[in-house]
This record gives C-alpha cells, sequence and structure tokens, in this order.
C-alpha cells in the first residue's frame, strides 16, 4: 500500500451547491470558531486563520415570501409524489460519447453530480438492458429450479413474497462504467463517465433458500439464471457465490422493483458486475460446468496482454470518483470548497480515499462519511482552499482487503487496453482552469 498521509476536514464548516456552479462559502463566525478549534494544531490552522478576516454573519431583517402569505397546494385523493419542478434538470441521460446508437440494447446513466446521499432515487437509478423493457404481469410470472436438484420447483410470486425478507444495501456498476475515457477525455460529465453505478436497498430472498428446498445434488457446481426478456440475458455463477450472498430480488428503494430494474424479480449479486444481476429472472438451473453463453464468450471478456482474453471477470474492483466539482460545473472564484464524492469496493468495505488537488504529487486523506457498508457506495469529503490557478483534482479509494485504486498506468501493466475495455476501476481526475471550468482530465 502507498504511503498516505494527510489530514481529515470537517464538513460542517463548508458548503457547496449541488448545482453546476460552486459559490465558495464565506464562513460565518460560528463556523469559523467551529473550524478554528477542529484544526488547532493540523495542517488546515492555516486555513481557518485565512478566513477569519472574510466573513462574520450580518444579521439583517428576512423579507416575507408570497409563501408564507397564502395557502399551498391541498393533497389530492391519491398521488405518487413527484420531485420538485425546480429539480427537472435532474434526470438519467443516455450516452452522449455514442451518438445517434438509439436500439433495444441500450443504457442510461445515473446523474451521480446530484445524488446527495448514498441511495440513488428510483426514477434514476441507470438502466442497461439488451432487448429493451419487457411488461410482465407478476400474476402470471413463474420461477423455475431444475437441472441438479432432487426435486424440480416452480414459484409463483405470491410463494416468494411469503417468505421472511431481507434488505440490503449494494451499489450496482456495470462493468461497462466508464470505458470511452481509459486513455482520453471522452465523457463531459460524471453522469457519462462514472453514471453506470447506483445504489439502493435491496430486498428479497437468499437464493439459497429455494436451492436448499429443491435440494442440490452432491457435484453441483455452476448455476445458471435466465432472464424473461427479449435478449433471454443468461449468466453462469460459481455455487460458493450463489449460496453466499446472492437474493432474489423484488425490492428496491422501499418500492417493488422499477420495471426497468427487473420487475417482479430479479437476481442480485452482490459486489460483481452488474451484468451478472439477471433481471426479469425466469430460470435457475443448476449443473457442475458452466454454460459459456453469449455474455460469457463474446462479450464480458476482457482483454490480456499477448492477445489472451479473460473469462468470468466478476468482481467490480475498489474505485472511486469525485462527484462534486466534476465536469461541467464551474467554481466561482477562489475560496474554501468541500470535494465530495463516492467510493465503493466488491470486495468489501471502504477503508480509506485520499484526495489530490496537485494532479498525484501529494495525496490528503479524506474524510468518510457513515454509513459505511459493504460493497456499497461510501461518501467521502474533503475541504480544499482553492487559490484560483489551475488544478487537477482526483480521488484515490483504498478496501478493507487493503486494495489500493489504480492508476490507469498500473491497469495498463497487467492488462491490454485496446477499444472499448471493460473493468475500468482507474483513478479519474478533473482539470479545473483558472476561470473556474472543470473538465475531464484524462490524456
Ligand atoms: N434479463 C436481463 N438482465 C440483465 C440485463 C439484460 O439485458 N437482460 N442487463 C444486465 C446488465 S449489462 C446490467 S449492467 C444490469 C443493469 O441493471 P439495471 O438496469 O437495473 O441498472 O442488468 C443486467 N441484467
Ligand atoms: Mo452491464
Amino acid at each position: 500500500m502507498p504511503k498516505r498521509s494527510g489530514v481529515v476536514a470537517d464538513p460542517r464548516a463548508l458548503g457547496a451547491s449541488p448545482e453546476g456552479d460552486i459559490v465558495p462559502r464565506s464562513p460565518s463566525r460560528r463556523n469559523f470558531i467551529r473550524g478554528s478549534l477542529a484544526f488547532a494544531g493540523g495542517a488546515l490552522a492555516a486555513g481557518g486563520a485565512m478566513v477569519a478576516g472574510t466573513g462574520v454573519a450580518r444579521a439583517a431583517a428576512l423579507s416575507i415570501p408570497p409563501s408564507n402569505q397564502s395557502m399551498g397546494r391541498p393533497i389530492p385523493q391519491e398521488m405518487y409524489g413527484m420531485p420538485s419542478k425546480y429539480e427537472a434538470h435532474v434526470f438519467r441521460e443516455r450516452s452522449s460519447v455514442f451518438k445517434n446508437r438509439q436500439n433495444f440494447s441500450d443504457w442510461s446513466m445515473t446523474p451521480l453530480q446530484h445524488q446527495t446521499g448514498i441511495i440513488t432515487p428510483n426514477g434514476l437509478n441507470f438502466e442497461r438492458h439488451h432487448a429493451g423493457t419487457p411488461d410482465i404481469d407478476p400474476a402470471t410470472h413463474r420461477l423455475v429450479i431444475h437441472g441438479m436438484v432432487k426435486q424440480p420447483l416452480v414459484f409463483t410470486m405470491e410463494d416468494i413474497t411469503r417468505y421472511p425478507s431481507v434488505s440490503k444495501f449494494y451499489f450496482l456498476e456495470c462493468s461497462g462504467n466508464t470505458l470511452t475515457d481509459w486513455t482520453k477525455a471522452a465523457s463531459p460529465t460524471v453522469q457519462q463517465s462514472h453514471g453506470l453505478l447506483s445504489c439502493t436497498q435491496w430486498t428479497g430472498i437468499p437464493v439459497s433458500w429455494l436451492l436448499d428446498e429443491a435440494g442440490v445434488l452432491p457435484g453441483a457446481k455452476w448455476v445458471l439464471f435466465e432472464g424473461a426478456d427479449g435478449s433471454a440475458h443468461t449468466r453462469s455463477i460459481p455455487i460458493e457465490k450463489v449460496l453466499d450472498d446472492c437474493l432474489l430480488v423484488y425490492g428496491q428503494g422501499g418500492e417493488m422493483l422499477r420495471p426497468e430494474q427487473g420487475y417482479p424479480l430479479r437476481l442480485f449479486i452482490p459486489g460483481w458486475e452488474g451484468n451478472v444481476s439477471v433481471k426479469w429472472l425466469r430460470r435457475i438451473k443448476v449443473g457442475d460446468q458452466p454454460w459459456h453463453f453469449r455474455s460469457e464468450t463474446a462479450r464480458y471478456t476482457d482483454p490480456m496482454p499477448g492477445g489472451k482474453w479473460r473469462q468470468f471477470s466478476f468482481v467490480m474492483e475498489c474505485k472511486s470518483v469525485i462527484t462534486n466539482p466534476s465536469g461541467g460545473m464551474k467554481l466561482k472564484g477562489p475560496g474554501l470548497y468541500e470535494i465530495v464524492g463516492f467510493a465503493w469496493s466488491g470486495r468489501g468495505k471502504i477503508t480509506a480515499v485520499d484526495v489530490t488537488v496537485d494532479g498525484g504529487r501529494n495525496w490528503h486523506q479524506a474524510q468518510l462519511e457513515e454509513p459505511i457498508f459493504d460493497k456499497c457506495l461510501t461518501r467521502f469529503r474533503f475541504r480544499w482552499k482553492w487559490d484560483g490557478a489551475p488544478a487537477v483534482i482526483a480521488s484515490r479509494a483504498v478496501d478493507s482487503t487493503g486494495y489500493v485504486q489504480p492508476t490507469v498506468e498500473q491497469i495498463g501493466k497487467v492488462r491490454a487496453l485496446t477499444g472499448f475495455v471493460q473493468h475500468h476501476n482507474g483513478i479519474f481526475p478533473w482539470a479545473i482552469n483558472s476561470a473556474g471550468e472543470v473538465k475531464n482530465a484524462v490524456a
């Protein structure tokens, strides 16, 4: 593990607008005092002293807004709530890098730059499907288990939802996330570069419960999962992982799955590439070897040095990205800013994140925000005094196995980075010019 040094910032002393423009916070007297105490003796004490002269809260009488002087909108009899009309700029968006390619195999991306906590709202969860979103009636949907089992079984949705449920917070990342930005800047925003990523609380039952009922026969080693969509998407999964933590999921973020996330039933494989979490699940078959489906041979394999291709590269390795400030935003002048982002690892918990503001010469330890769960998005924050000079910022995450997020250069030493390669977990830079404009700095 590289030597990591730095100081921990107090996030409460700063604020940043979630919008494109970021205004430096002129700290109130209270914040100044708190900041001074928090950083006394630390490297940022200088930062505390810096703000001393600039901002003392001025008390002024608030004018009374119209909203205080009239009645608001009454509650309709029945309503599914929607975000404020002032949030209409927050939406999923298709690729802006691959243009004019709309077809049934498509994807849309999560607006990570607008996500406030670790939970992705259901309507903003990225979508990836190979043959469009099917319309499946839960009343007629069936799940079959067969193959190397004592007794083949068929389940209705009613059967499945009668089991006691479990709910777990996990990230979901497509192995194609960031694939357009290995060696040159292609994505203008973090939504485009990292938006094949979401995180929510998934509700369902362990796959092992139903396999127990069917009775797995000795010699079983792999399990097939097949979707009920037009692509009949199918994957082979090692039985140890299936029995360890795989879920049959019907709930997402407190409600039933959205159609695009696999309604009424999907497989969820924690920490592994999104592709294996088969949506619209209809069939489970137990066998003694992998089936080598299209998504295990022609697709979802990684080029390696010497012309070989790696199959079954399931785990999503430790990764992080700064979401604020990020591509397309603008800093409004020198001052104090809070650098914020996400870190995650398919192998466990995030234990540390470092941030650089000088293109990787020096790294400073960021503060991790609770809660910190296994195989789940973790938020980090770092207090930064921008002097107005051009800067390159990036983050580097460490997970509970001790693995440190690599540079693209390091990845290139052990894999072949030719074309649109999957599993990009490299350190990702944003450049800030003297006008405060933030741009993708991949070179
Ligand atoms: N049946 C089925 N399952 C599928 C897919 C699909 O096309 N069909 N796409 C896979 C891919 S490539 C990914 S990244 C995830 C995306 O899940 P999401 O759309 O809920 O974000 O679903 C996976 N499961
Ligand atoms: Mo994917």
